[in-house]
């Protein structure tokens, strides 16, 4: 078997990179070790940037989005008992949508296979060769064991943390940043109304919290908790009177009704950066190649960002054998990448509880948020950055 672009992972870099490739007349295959459905139920990012919401858009797949999605124009800060807005609109002219990764990701796979464009869900890839300076393959498992080859001029490592492209890279060719948090995020999904019109981000001495939704009947909500917490350790009712005591709901706080829960996890708070994102013939792209701490509403995004990038550069070598755009991938991808993990790392450091903060830091901390939350100044830059920075 062969293709021009052989794609690792059908998540929303892999499906967004085919996309936006086929809508420039250049073939891939996309191979996808779980299932449709799997993939589909996947519950992860819940905000897209303006930018990603205009490049859906603009390549045919904003229909369900804009029907369903909701336009969000600002989110509040919480902290000392009160709510402060930032308002997006009126400091960038920008809004964002919130709009669930698993819906692009159905967008994206319907659109593809209603064009009859190949996706080969419960097909894994076990193997990469770009040895060959000309080319490359992948080695593919499929469900019944068997295992085949397809050869491409090129393969896209849009495989997550996890996945087999970025190990593929010997590790004297690549330098890694890599930085944990002291906590992670308990989150629930619940059929509830949503706590308030927009997103609420609470800095509290007994953690932060967040509730974001999905839609106007599901809520999306989150706990600062330890990064060994056992969930078992929460049960729903614990959940909701946690979220209670940090939005101060008994003292003229938001008000939070309660609903089914329809997932609860842990997500880890991690920061990493693969010093290069490319390998000969093998690029990466989204998380395969970097992870922020979702604070900032940024992963999904950010893999967005890069296939476009990829895209490009991919489109200038088949139309004139140009290598330009190809030889600056990396580059360019990490200057963005690198922004991000500054306004993420800052988010994350303005809003959660550190144990190893001391009154110092804390002053330190209140000052922060009082100061974006009084300072037009501030308050645009943190603006400007959750919209989404203009593409380069
Ligand atoms: P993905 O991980 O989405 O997709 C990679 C795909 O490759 C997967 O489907 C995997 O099955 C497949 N794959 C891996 N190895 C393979 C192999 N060898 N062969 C074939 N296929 C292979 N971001 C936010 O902005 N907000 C959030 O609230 C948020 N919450 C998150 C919660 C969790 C639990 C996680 C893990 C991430 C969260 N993120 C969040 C970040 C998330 O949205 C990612 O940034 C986003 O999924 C990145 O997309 P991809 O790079 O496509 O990687
Ligand atoms: C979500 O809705 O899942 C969400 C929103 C904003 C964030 C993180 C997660 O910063």
């Amino acid at each position: 078997m062969r293709t021009q672009v052989a794609i690792v992972g059908a998540g929303p870099a892999g499906l967004m990179l085919a996309h936006l490739l086929h809508c420039n007349g250049i073939e891939a295959i996309v191979v996808e070790t779980r299932s449709r459905a799997y993939i589909e139920r996947r519950v992860r990012a819940g905000v897209l940037e303006h930018e990603t919401a205009r490049l859906l858009d603009e390549t045919g797949l904003g229909a369900r989005m804009h029907r369903e999605g909701l336009v969000h124009r600002g989110i509040e800060l919480r902290f000392a008992d009160r709510n402060y807005r930032i308002d997006f609109e009126e400091l960038t002219g920008k809004t964002v949508l919130v709009y669930g990764q698993q819906e692009v990701v159905k967008d994206l796979i319907d659109a593809r296979l209603a064009a009859g464009l190949p996706i080969l869900f419960e097909h894994e890839v076990v193997s990469l060769d770009v040895g060959d300076p000309a080319g490359a393959s992948i080695r593919v498992r499929s469900a019944d064991g068997s295992e085949y080859t397809i050869d491409a001029d090129f393969v896209a490592g849009c495989d997550g943390f996890h996945g087999i492209g970025r190990a593929t890279i010997p590790e004297s060719d690549q330098t890694v940043y890599d930085h944990t948090f002291p906590f992670a995020w308990l989150g629930i999904l619940a059929e509830s109304p949503p706590v308030s019109e927009e997103l609420i981000y609470a800095n509290h001495e007994r953690g932060f919290a967040l509730v974001s939704m999905r839609s106007r009947t599901v809520s999306r909500m989150y706990l600062q908790c330890a990064n060994d917490e056992d969930l078992d350790e929460w049960p729903d009712e614990r959940f909701w009177q946690e979220l209670r005591v940090r939005f101060g709901s008994e003292r003229g706080g938001p008000v939070i009704s309660e609903g089914t829960v329809l997932q609860k996890g842990i997500t880890p708070m991690r920061s990493f950066v693969c010093g290069s994102m490319r390998y000969r013939r093998l690029f990466l792209a989204g998380d395969s190649a970097h992870i922020v701490p979702p604070t900032g509403a940024k992963g999904m995004n950010l893999a967005i960002a890069d296939v476009r990038v990829l895209a490009r550069a991919l489109e200038g070598w088949y139309a004139s054998g140009s290598t330009t755009l190809l030889d600056g991938y990396s580059e360019t991808c990490l200057r963005r990448v690198w922004k991000t993990q500054r306004f993420s790392t800052y988010m994350t450091r303005i809003l959660h509880t550190f144990a190893s903060d001391g009154p110092f830091e804390r002053n330190v901390q209140r000052a922060e948020l009082d100061y974006v939350t009084s300072s037009r100044a501030a308050a645009t830059s943190l603006a400007e950055s959750y919209v989404g920075l203009p593409f380069e």
